[in-house]
């Protein structure tokens, strides 16, 4: 029997709405199956790529797709989301038109690692959903300030759920036995500072000045500051803020000159930086573009994508002062 605080426990006991407490249960059950899919996946076949690309224009892994599906139908048949949108789908759907939140997912970050056996996660944010008025794509085009709530899942050697709903970034860890979360550590607190950096530095020619003198600052050789850095990056966005959020550090993936059709990075800003924002700040980090908060960007796409520097404050305020060119 475990003494631990379950997942629906701990939910009540903040106070936090039923309606957000059954989004937030749908998406820890869809994770716990993801999570067992994922342990399998090499047996099951559901490894590999589909052949076909999606709306990112990348190829799409056999568990992107399984991934996505257990979350869209996860979410139908509980009732409790008025629309999702995903990083799989071009299109969002509407579900349950009269349901207060809409929820907006990753569903297999890091696919690449799959077929290596490297850590993957999901990522989720959900919405307040509007009442009584049209539900359509523009209404999920809200600031990440708004969020009634993000979490997201790491599956790793064992299976982590961090979540927020704006009170505080509290961690759990699925019991493989029960299929359960249970609170391992509540109030999570981000180091002020840290001693890694997660950034694809093969592609650093491609930084615009700032970020790539930003690369030189954490590898320049200066012991009262503990620098040099070293460098921790996985394949997996989630993976890297989830080691940066227990130990410090940050991860960055800057605005690039390598591809002219993707001038503004890689990560896609509603279903990527805005939720994994949310559980930095609530943890006391900084999520940035660099130029600014990244919860105070106004959407005007639901695939946009944005610069990202998230992690300790201490490296943030730093970069964002390189980004300035005032460093
Ligand atoms: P995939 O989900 O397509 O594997 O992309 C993973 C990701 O979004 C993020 O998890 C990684 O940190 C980043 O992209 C890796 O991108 P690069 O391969 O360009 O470094």
């Amino acid at each position: 029997m475990n003494d631990r605080t379950g997942l629906s426990r701990f939910l009540a006991d903040s106070g936090t709405p039923q309606e957000l407490t059954r989004v937030l249960l749908t998406a820890a059950a869809a994770g716990t199956r993801i999570s067992r899919e994922l342990r399998r996946s090499g047996i099951s076949g559901e490894t590999g790529s589909t052949g076909g690309t999606n709306v990112q224009g990348e190829l799409v892994k056999k568990m992107d797709t399984l991934a996505n599906q257990i979350l869209v139908e996860a979410f139908r048949s509980a009732g409790d989301a008025a629309m999702v949108a995903s990083e799989e789908m071009e299109e969002p759907l509407i579900l349950a038109p009269d349901a207060p939140y809409s929820v907006l997912f990753d569903p297999l970050d890091g696919s690449s690692n799959v077929d290596i056996g490297g850590s993957v996660g999901s990522i989720i944010s959900v919405q307040r959903a509007p009442r009584g008025a049209e539900l359509s794509r523009e209404s999920l085009l809200q600031k990440g300030a708004g969020q009634a709530a993000a979490c997201y899942l790491n599956y790793g050697p064992s299976t982590a759920l961090v979540l927020s709903v704006g009170l505080g970034t509290h961690l759990f860890c699925l019991d493989p036995d029960g299929e359960d979360f249970f609170l391992t550590l509540p109030s999570v607190r981000i180091p002020g500072r840290g001693r890694v950096y997660a950034t694809n530095e093969g592609q650093r020619t491609y930084y615009h000045p700032g970020a790539r003198r930003f690369v030189e600052y954490l590898q320049a050789p200066e012991k009262s500051d503990g620098r040099p850095y070293s460098t921790r990056y996985s394949g997996c966005f989630v993976t890297d803020v989830h080691r940066i959020l227990l130990e410090g550090g940050i991860y960055f993936y800057p605005a690039d000159s390598r591809d002219p059709k993707r001038p503004h990075g890689k990560l896609r800003l509603l279903y990527e930086c805005a939720p994994m924002g949310m559980l930095v700040e609530q943890a006391g980090g900084k999520a940035s573009t660099g130029k600014g908060p990244i919860s105070e960007i106004q959407p005007t796409e639901i695939h946009q994508r944005v610069p990202l520097y998230i992690g300790s404050p201490h490296e943030v305020s730093i970069a964002e002062e390189f980004e300035a060119e005032s460093r």
